[in-house]
């Protein structure tokens, strides 16, 4: 038998076997269907990856806040962000609840928020426009979420304590697109039970890099988020100047201040709770965009600078007695660096509008 031939008479004989098999093999007892569908079975955990990010934010005196947690968000599901917590430095009681229902919307529920629960703010002091009464309230009475109230959320210096004692080394991004009460607070921190370091040794130990929203380039009047001002304290961004322990990235106000966003969000989808935001906001255009400050920081803290930024590492922030910001020459130590925009800005909008939409 020649080869060929053995090798074809052996593939008949399995064939044969196996056609014998199936053939004694008693036909499958079909599933009765039940009479209801059984519950679906538990998603299994999403996998976290991504940067690890705690978003600190000011929410109430500007809807481009809700825009970056909006950005975050389509970045963690992309698996490119880790949202480990999200902060409200505000003392309106809403804001903490407006950051809830945004988490909520985008399926986050779970995401810990975190309360500035010092002395209170004077709430009924009008915001940079309207108040946040008016822009909050809406929010957090037309979308669910289970913090509707400051006084539902944790302290967010305890929050950041405790999450930061449960994160590796050297691994955390803050981005901060607010006033800095929280972060001087964080700094200054006592060790307790959550963590035996002091603030400022746990941050130097767990957080990578801090971005912050602010730190204009050779500003002429009081940067918004680090000067002085009703709900704000300049005194503190000086303190985190000082500081930080970490490598700090600064996108000043003149990075987001060309690149508008917010209204194809407002067209695609109208009943977004961010949507919403940016519609109830006064202070839009007429098209219904922003400029996008804080979401510039979101995209940066997550996908560093890409083709839209380069940073300067040779200079050093100063922040004057009334929160007027310069960039100097000479680098320092923890670094203190800022964005420059080397792109257009409409490439940077194509590439923010992607995530919310
Ligand atoms: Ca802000």
């Amino acid at each position: 038998m020649s080869r060929t031939t053995y090798r074809t008479a052996l593939l008949t004989l399995i064939l044969l076997a196996a056609c014998s098999q199936t053939a004694t093999v008693p036909e499958a007892t079909p599933k009765p269907v039940p009479e209801t569908a059984p519950d679906a079975a538990p998603e299994p955990a999403p996998r976290r990856t991504g940067v690890p990010i705690i978003f600190d934010t000011d929410l109430g005196y500007d809807c481009d806040d809700a825009g970056a947690l909006a950005v975050l968000h389509a970045l963690a599901d992309r698996g490119e962000a880790n949202i480990l917590a999200t902060m409200t430095v505000v003392g309106d009681p809403h804001s903490a609840g407006a950051l809830d229902v945004i988490n909520t919307y985008y399926g986050r529920p779970d995401i810990p928020v975190g309360a500035y629960q010092g002395e209170r703010w004077a709430d009924a002091r009008p915001y940079w426009y309207g108040s946040a009464t008016d822009f909050l309230t809406p929010l957090v009475e037309g979308y669910p979420s289970s913090i509707k109230h400051k006084d539902s959320a944790p302290d967010a210096v305890q929050l950041y304590r405790k999450l930061l004692a449960a994160q590796p080394d050297n691994s955390v991004t803050v981005v901060a697109v607010g006033f800095s009460l929280n972060l001087a607070n964080l700094l200054a921190s006592a060790p307790d039970a959550l963590s035996p370091l002091d603030g400022r040794a746990l941050v130097g130990r767990k957080v990578k890099r801090l971005v912050y929203m602010g730190g204009m380039v050779q500003g002429t009047r009081p940067d918004f988020n680090l000067g002085d001002g009703p709900y704000r304290n300049g005194s503190t961004a000086r303190r985190v100047l000082a500081g930080w322990p970490t490598e700090i990235v600064f996108a000043g106000a003149e990075i987001g201040r060309s690149i508008m966003t917010g209204s194809s969000l407002q067209a695609h989808l109208p009943d977004n709770p961010v949507a919403r935001a940016y519609d109830l906001y006064p202070g839009t255009n007429r098209g219904g965009e922003r400029p996008s400050w804080d979401l510039t920081a979101v995209l940066y803290a997550v996908r560093g600078g890409g083709d839209f930024w380069r940073v300067v590492r040779d200079e050093h922030l100063t922040i004057s007695a009334d929160g007027t910001t310069r960039w100097q020459a000479g680098a320092v130590s923890p670094a203190r660096h800022r964005l420059e925009q080397t792109s257009r800005s409409r490439d940077v909008e194509g590439a923010l509008e992607g995530l919310l939409n």
